[in-house]
Order: structure tokens, then C-alpha cells, then sequence
């Protein structure tokens, strides 16, 4: 009788025991893969408490490094060029060493912005272009002659941003990696169905259900020189390619750039923070708005297309 009660003791003790390692184990899994401070392939993804900025700044400091920036302004972008660099210089890379290049089909409409020390902007003419699948394949093209003709041997990191944005909080030397990926502000809290990814296999940017990572923005992108330029240079080819075709994929070259990040796995990630939308979101999914698209009117920015 004793032995029985025991041995019904030691069943019950059992289930009770593994039923707890089985939630600890699930629970463990579950957080695994739920982790927002790290990718699936252990990159960082950057956001507010994962790092020291003054701790990072002192270590970044000890090396003499150049980041190149670039912007894109045509059309009627051009009024976006001021708060967009006087906004940058108050919070982007500050006492760092910045070469801005902006590109523009109306140099006479940049305005005077001071620059802060160790900042510098060049301006470059573009032609003018009406259709918006030109700037964005010519876009591609562009900072890839740019990257290879004089960036070479000159600076260590590049950003490629878009010009309709602010500023609102520091963008420093914790965003700087060898291949960096923004999360698009809409998706990152998505399912993976439910990215925008081009999904026809005509496109080169086609990535077929059940793949893909994250849905990054082409507002932001950059890293060291060597891999933005393999990335400009990728995507530029893939652009042609479906040009050829009578193809253009769903969002142009975001969609490219996400197939391109598919395959290469940036080696940090930036969170939302490093690209907020300033209309339509709800400010309490992220601690700190560092850089943010500004409201615009699409349908009075953009030419007729
Ligand atoms: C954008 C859409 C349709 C037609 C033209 C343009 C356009 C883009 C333009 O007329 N001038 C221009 O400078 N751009 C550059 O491309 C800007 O740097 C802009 O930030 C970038 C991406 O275009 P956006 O900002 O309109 O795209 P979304 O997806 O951020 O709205
Ligand atoms: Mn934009």
C-alpha cells in the first residue's frame, strides 16, 4: 500500500517536474526568438539602452574616421534640404568627421546651412527627372560611381538617407558597422507573410513566401565603403535587369534592397528609432525618436507620373 501511494507520488512528481521543464524550455525558446536587441544571426539590431553612447563615442574617437553621407534632393525635394541639414547637425555624428553630398537638379535652391566642425557639404549636380522609377534606379547608380571614382581610400563609412526627414535625436557612432539595414517603421512589429517583398518570380527582387528576415526602408541604409558599394552595385544590375524585362518591382528599389539583405545579412540592425514616420504612429511603441519622415504631400512634392 505505502509502495503504491509512493510510486503514485513519484508519477505525479514526474509530470509536475516535466511539465515545468517543458514551459521553461518553451518559455526559453519562445523569448529566444522573440529577442528585439538581436538578430536570429547575432547581429546587434540598435536601439535606446543597448548601448553607452559616451562609452562608444570615447572608443570611436581613437580611430580618424570619415562618414560619408548622401541625399538625394530634386525637384520639389529641394525644400526639405534645411531642416534636414540643420537638423543633421545637430544631432548626426557630433564631433565626428561627416562629408555630406548632396545631390540636386537645382543647386541655387540649397540654402546656406552652417556646417559644425569636422562637417563638410558638397553639393552635385544631377539632371532633372521626372519619373520617380529614374531617381530611384539613378540613385543606385550614382552613389555607386560616386563610392568607386572618389570615396575610395578616402572615407571609412557611408549613409544613404532620404531628404524628406528630421532629426530629432542622436544618430552617433553605434549606428557604424560593416552592412547596416533600418527597419521600416510599418513592418517591424509584422509578420513575415505580411511584408511588402516583391512576390513575382519575373522580378529579380522576388522573395518567395516563408523567406525574409525583416522588411528594412530605403530611406536608410549604409556601412563600411566596400559593402555599400557591393550593395549599390547589386542592386543597380538587378534594377537593369528588370528593366530589360518590363519589370518593375513593387516598391523600386526597396524591394531590391530587401532582396539584397535576404542574402547578405547586414551585420547590425537599426531599430524604428533611426527611422520613425512623424505622421500615423504611435509614439509609445519606441523610447527615443532619433530620425523621422516628415509629413509630406505626395501628391504636391511629386512630379505627374
Ligand atoms: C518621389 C516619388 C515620385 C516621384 C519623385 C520622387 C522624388 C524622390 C523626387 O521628385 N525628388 C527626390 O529628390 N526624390 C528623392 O528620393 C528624395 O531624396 C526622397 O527622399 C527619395 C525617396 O522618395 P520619397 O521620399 O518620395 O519616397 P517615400 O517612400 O519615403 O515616400
Ligand atoms: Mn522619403
Amino acid at each position: 500500500m505505502r509502495l503504491r501511494q509512493s510510486f503514485h507520488f513519484f508519477l505525479f512528481g514526474m509530470f509536475v517536474g516535466l511539465s515545468l521543464s517543458g514551459l521553461i524550455f518553451f518559455g526559453y525558446t519562445s523569448s529566444w526568438f522573440s529577442r528585439t536587441d538581436v538578430t536570429p544571426w547575432l547581429a546587434p539590431v540598435v536601439c535606446e539602452g543597448t548601448f553607452d553612447s559616451n562609452l562608444i563615442d570615447s572608443i570611436y574617437k581613437q580611430q580618424n574616421i570619415t562618414i560619408a553621407t548622401t541625399v538625394f534632393a530634386l525637384g520639389k525635394y529641394t525644400r526639405f534640404i534645411k531642416d534636414f541639414l540643420e537638423s543633421a547637425e545637430e544631432h548626426y555624428f557630433v564631433g565626428f568627421r561627416v562629408h555630406y553630398y548632396l545631390f540636386t537638379d537645382q543647386p541655387e535652391a540649397v540654402p546656406e546651412v552652417k556646417m559644425g566642425k569636422n562637417h563638410h557639404l558638397t553639393v552635385r549636380i544631377v539632371p532633372s527627372m521626372d519619373r520617380w522609377q529614374d531617381i530611384s534606379m539613378g540613385r543606385m547608380e550614382i552613389l555607386e560611381k560616386l563610392m568607386e571614382n572618389e570615396l575610395a581610400n578616402k572615407v571609412d563609412y557611408i549613409f544613404c538617407l532620404d531628404v524628406d526627414t528630421k532629426f530629432y535625436g542622436r544618430w552617433g557612432v553605434e549606428t557604424l558597422g560593416r552592412l547596416v539595414g533600418v527597419l521600416h517603421p510599418w513592418f517591424f512589429d509584422y509578420p513575415r507573410d505580411q511584408f511588402t517583398y516583391e512576390r513575382r518570380q519575373e522580378s529579380q527582387a522576388f522573395i518567395p513566401a516563408g523567406e525574409g528576415d525583416y522588411y528594412y526602408t530605403a530611406a536608410a541604409f549604409g556601412g563600411s565603403l566596400a559593402d555599400v558599394h557591393h550593395l549599390t552595385k547589386t542592386c543597380r544590375k538587378q534594377l537593369n535587369i528588370d528593366a530589360a524585362n518590363s519589370i518593375e518591382a513593387i516598391w523600386h528599389e526597396e524591394s531590391h534592397l530587401n532582396k539584397y539583405f535576404l542574402n547578405k545579412k547586414p551585420s547590425k540592425v537599426l531599430s524604428p528609432e533611426y527611422l520613425w514616420r512623424d505622421i500615423n504612429m504611435s509614439v509609445g511603441q519606441v523610447k527615443i525618436i532619433r530620425f523621422s519622415h516628415v509629413a509630406k504631400n505626395n501628391a504636391e512634392v511629386r512630379p505627374n507620373v
